[in-house]
């Protein structure tokens, strides 16, 4: 069992500078350590060194965008080979546009693949309903096949295509979602659980009927896809886009835990930390360390404790 880690230092989807040092704070916080604990031997990859584009006009009202796709595109196929090469991979981000490259090279090696997406916000505006025009917002709009025809040719793009249906992706932790992604995400039937959703059903609920729905047909790999902005501020403050009512720690490293008793977990993204954002230095460290927490669960670590071998108990 290896893991691989890949740090993608990149901050253009979104408008907030910082979020590019997210890779290095949440190493800072003992990542690697705390995967070599594990059962793992840890390969870390480093950061990929994105090249910056000078001349980038918008497009429509999109920010950036031959930077986000040239960056993705790079992404993508480190992911793909990692994934080749048979790691588990840790993508380390960055701002969410990053999950463009992230997912889409992840299914390059495994088109099967299916989708768990936690965070405060879908992620699935197309450049038409965008209200911000920051493509962070809007990663999920480029992987689902039912929205190939709402998204215009965007510079920086050319290089992918969808490649994801919308009853391949289930949604957690919802609570500020755009009229027009709404829209989307009903007309397509999309599975998504709210917090309220959370409140009313449990998150070992919510668990439950998210891998009914993605892996009773049949058992493929997970791409989990973590936007730290799920949790609650007041356990994850620094971070671009707050929203007040996020998960608790405990519904965290639920998700986590269970993603990783399904056996199943292939690639995960941790993105929108961004120190520069935190109130003080233990506003960062905080943020940190839960990223460290929520990976080191999502790979095996438990909160039950566990042992390698028959040992006599002194
Ligand atoms: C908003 C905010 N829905 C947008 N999105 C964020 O700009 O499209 N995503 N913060 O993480
Ligand atoms: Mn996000
Ligand atoms: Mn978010
Ligand atoms: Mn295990």
């Amino acid at each position: 069992q290896s893991v691989a880690v890949l740090g993608a230092p990149f901050s253009r989807g979104q408008k907030r500078g910082g979020v590019e040092h997210g890779p290095k704070v949440i190493r800072d916080a003992g990542l690697i350590d705390r995967l070599s604990g594990l059962d793992y031997s840890v390969h870390d990859f480093g950061d990929l060194n994105f090249r910056h584009l000078e001349k980038d006009e918008p497009y429509m009202d999109v920010k950036f965008p031959r930077n986000v796709g040239g960056a993705n595109k790079m992404l993508s196929s480190a992911v793909s080979r990692a994934i080749g090469a048979g790691h588990t991979l840790i993508m380390l981000g960055g701002d969410h546009s990053l999950a463009i490259g992230s997912v889409s090279g992840h299914a390059q090696q495994c088109p099967d693949l299916c989708l768990i997406w936690v965070d405060a916000h879908a992620d699935v505006n197309t450049p038409m309903t965008s209200p911000s025009g920051n493509l962070h917002g809007q990663p999920v709009a480029f992987m689902l096949k039912e929205l190939q025809d709402k998204m215009p040719d965007i510079p920086g793009f050319s290089w992918t295509k969808p490649f994801l249906s919308s009853r391949d992706l289930v949604y957690i932790g919802l609570r500020d979602v755009d009229p027009g992604e709404h829209h989307i995400l009903k007309n397509l039937g999309i599975q998504y659980f709210t917090m309220r959703d959370i409140d009313r059903l449990g998150i070992q609920r919510v668990m439950e009927v998210t891998f009914d729905h993605l892996l009773s047909r049949k058992q493929r790999p997970i791409h989990l896809s973590f936007d730290i902005d799920a949790f609650d501020p007041s356990l994850a403050p620094a971070t671009g886009t707050p929203v007040n009512g996020g998960l608790t720690y405990r519904e965290g490293i639920y998700i986590t835990e269970e993603i990783h008793n399904t056996g199943l977990l292939s690639v995960m993204d941790l993105v929108e930390v961004n120190p520069v954002l935190g109130a003080n230095p233990e506003a960062v460290e905080a943020t940190a360390s839960l990223a460290v927490d929520v990976i080191a669960s999502a790979l095996g670590q438990t909160r039950e404790g566990a042992h390698v071998s028959i040992v006599e108990i002194p």
